[in-house]
């Protein structure tokens, strides 16, 4: 997976006087089944989280409220998004390592995921990420 398929997703937007609305479908707004929703909140100042990659499992994330900062790396290249708006997701694809910080006070990090939990689908070692890749691209190279 390239960091380029790292894309934020403009959500649609119901704009109304009494409050906004969105919305979103899987395999539409989304290219994957929604199979699990999870968030984190009450995340304390300088907490960080994420220091991970999966396997298989693909997500879309979203500031649903406040803000902070997704770093991704594909294994060559790195890439830094703010998170603000509850209308935009960060679509993150299997094999890309993440790293959340710079939570504002009441920030909320919504995510989408495409598949159960399982402690398996995890590269929790930074090194044995990177093995993987490797692996993965010189398996590519042969073909
Ligand atoms: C991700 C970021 C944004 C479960 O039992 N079920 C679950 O669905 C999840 C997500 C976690 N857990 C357990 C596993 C750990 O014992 O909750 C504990 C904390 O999980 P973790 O250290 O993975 O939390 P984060 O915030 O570093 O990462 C989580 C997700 O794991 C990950 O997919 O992208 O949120």
């Amino acid at each position: 997976m390239s960091i380029d398929e790292c894309q934020l997703v403009d959500l649609p937007r119901i704009q109304d006087p009494r409050g906004n609305l969105t919305y979103i479908e899987q395999n539409r707004h989304i290219p994957f089944e929604i199979k699990r929703v999870y968030y984190l909140y009450d995340v304390p100042g300088g907490s960080e989280r994420g220091g991970h990659a999966h396997k298989e499992l693909k997500q879309l994330l979203i500031a649903m409220s406040g803000s902070f900062d997704v770093e991704l790396d594909d294994g060559s290249s790195r890439k830094k998004f703010h998170m603000n708006r509850s209308y935009s997701g960060l679509l993150i694809p299997q094999m890309i390592w993440r790293r959340i910080d710079n939570f504002s006070s009441g920030s909320v990090c919504m995510v989408l995921a495409s598949e159960i939990y399982s402690e398996s689908d995890y590269f929790r070692n930074y090194d044995d990420f990177l093995a993987a890749v490797r692996n993965k691209r010189n398996d590519e190279a042969q073909f």
